[in-house]
């Protein structure tokens, strides 16, 4: 390589470089929501991480509740399935994904500003420690049922009502 040609293949690398980090390694696939009663609902999603580095999903906000959280089920001292709030969030390992499903770690809608109507589209954002925030449309699916895997179809949110 010749000393003038130098400087253009440098710009060339920064050009790539840049089209690079604009792009999200995230996808979000099969994203749904439903509400077990008036007051509190929750989304469902699988998130995938096509880049070489692990994420995270930190928090996710919304305008269709009060307060929006990443909540999981866990297993109490009895036995009795519980829900809690996961501060620290969710990790999408790198190449990998991580499921958001019934009976286990979900989106949590608390305080409905109005009561999901099947059909309807939430959009809610999802922040991600590296990939930023994104913008996801989730469909109310009133209908859909849990898969076996997923947990016990029907299952209560009902202790979420403050
Ligand atoms: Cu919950």
């Amino acid at each position: 390589m010749s000393l003038k040609s130098f400087p253009a293949a440098f710009a060339a690398i920064l050009a790539l470089s840049t089209a690079a980090i604009a792009e999200s390694h995230i996808m979000v696939h099969d994203a749904y929501a439903r509400s077990s009663n008036p007051k509190a609902g929750a989304a469902f999603m699988h998130i995938m991480n096509n880049g070489q580095e692990t994420d995270r999903l930190l928090a996710v906000t919304s305008d269709v509740a009060a307060r929006t959280e990443l909540h999981t089920h866990k297993e109490d001292a009895n036995g009795v399935m519980k829900m809690t709030h996961v501060e620290e969030g969710f990790e999408i390992p790198a190449g990998g994904m991580h499921m958001l499903k019934r009976g286990g770690d979900h989106v949590m809608f608390l305080g409905l500003k109005a009561p999901f109507e099947d059909g309807a589209t939430l959009p809610i954002t999802l922040v991600f420690e590296k990939a930023g925030e994104i913008l996801v449309e989730v469909s109310v699916d009133q209908t859909r049922k849990a898969k076996h895997s997923e947990g016990h179809e029907g299952h209560d949110h009902s202790g979420h009502d403050h």
